[in-house]
């Protein structure tokens, strides 16, 4: 049967998908929250990438920041507290030729999630991290976090945060991440140009997004925000983003700190390490059926 006509022959014809086009239900986010702006620039990415529905996942945990994968029409995964990251893993490892990005809170990925953040890190598995880091957990109204600061007065703090917080780019850097960077909600054109460079890398990547809860915290980030008085410091030109010691040492620099990418190094994923193996596997299982290889296998273990 012929292919109708009106449909592209390739994919370069292929128009890219609009914001119209992935804008799935209303976000049910308060007014002013700073995750709408990760959103729209998501929603812009796809576009300016033309990456087409069958080309990329939305995974994500639980939390306000987690609801994100309802608001995109295409492919998507609200999943359990804490386990997106095992689950993107999955997806990655079983289809590499998907785009594949998690998005999630401070809480999500560092708190529950965060010894999979650590293991992540270390596999080194092809896939996006957006951490969109509001300093509380906001779906549950108002609970420290792992970056809550000393003194932030919460539900679980009456008397103000006593608890040293995480520094999200200093703990992956640290656990094996091959691409770390920070940005914020309130600069869309380097929150854009961050989330396509870590889309472009050949690993794990991470980012960690400042997004105001302006309903349990707000003006949180006002002072790396300029149009509120505050200070956008970039990462320094002459930043080596292969010196790990260099990367560590300027993500410790006191908030706000600097915004961009602090680390970038190849080092091989979990997926062409993983596809070297499975090459060798089944060239050696030849032929064979599949309960054949299953009982090799079975024996090869007793
Ligand atoms: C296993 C489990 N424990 C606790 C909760 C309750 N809970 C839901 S979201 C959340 C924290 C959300 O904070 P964060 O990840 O920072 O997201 P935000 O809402 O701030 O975007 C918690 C503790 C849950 N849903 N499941
Ligand atoms: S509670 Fe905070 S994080 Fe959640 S939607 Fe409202 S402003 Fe955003
Ligand atoms: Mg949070």
């Amino acid at each position: 049967m012929n292919a109708p006509t009106s449909l592209p022959a390739t994919e370069a014809e292929r128009k890219p998908l609009t914001k119209k086009e992935l804008v799935a239900e209303h976000p049910t986010w308060c007014p002013g929250c700073g995750d709408y702006s990760v959103l729209a620039l998501y929603y812009k990415m796809i576009e300016r990438q033309k990456l087409h529905q069958e080309k990329f996942v939305s995974v994500s945990g639980i939390g306000c920041s987690s609801r994100f994968p309802y608001f995109v029409q295409a492919h998507g995964v609200h999943f359990i507290h804490g386990r997106s990251l095992p689950f993107a893993t999955g997806v990655a490892l079983a289809r590499p030729d998907l785009h594949v990005f998690v998005f999630g809170g401070d809480g999500d990925l560092f708190s529950i999630g965060g010894n999979h953040m650590v293991h992540a890190a270390r596999k080194n598995t092809k896939m996006s991290v957006v951490c969109m880091d509001n300093y509380v957990y906001g779906l549950t109204k108002k609970q420290t976090s792992p970056t809550s600061p000393i003194g932030y007065k919460s539900k679980t703090d009456n008397w103000g945060a006593v608890d040293q917080p995480l520094n999200p780019v200093k703990m992956v850097i640290a656990c094996g991440a091959t691409f770390v960077a920070r940005t914020t909600h309130t600069n869309p054109n380097h929150l854009l140009e961050t989330m396509e460079a870590a889309m472009h890398h050949d690993g794990f990547s991470v980012i960690e997004c400042l997004s105001e809860c302006v309903e349990f915290y707000p003006g949180a980030f006002d002072s790396a925000n300029p149009r509120k008085g505050g200070q956008f410091l970039t990462v320094p030109a002459d930043h080596d983003v292969t010196n790990e010691a260099a990367a560590y040492k300027l993500a410790d620099a006191p908030f706000p700190g600097y915004f961009g990418v602090f680390y970038n190094v190849n080092r091989p994923s979990k997926n062409a390490r993983e596809a070297k193996v499975n090459a060798t596997a089944m060239e050696k299982f030849k032929g064979l059926k599949d309960w054949q290889i299953l009982k090799k296998t079975m024996e090869r273990m007793k």
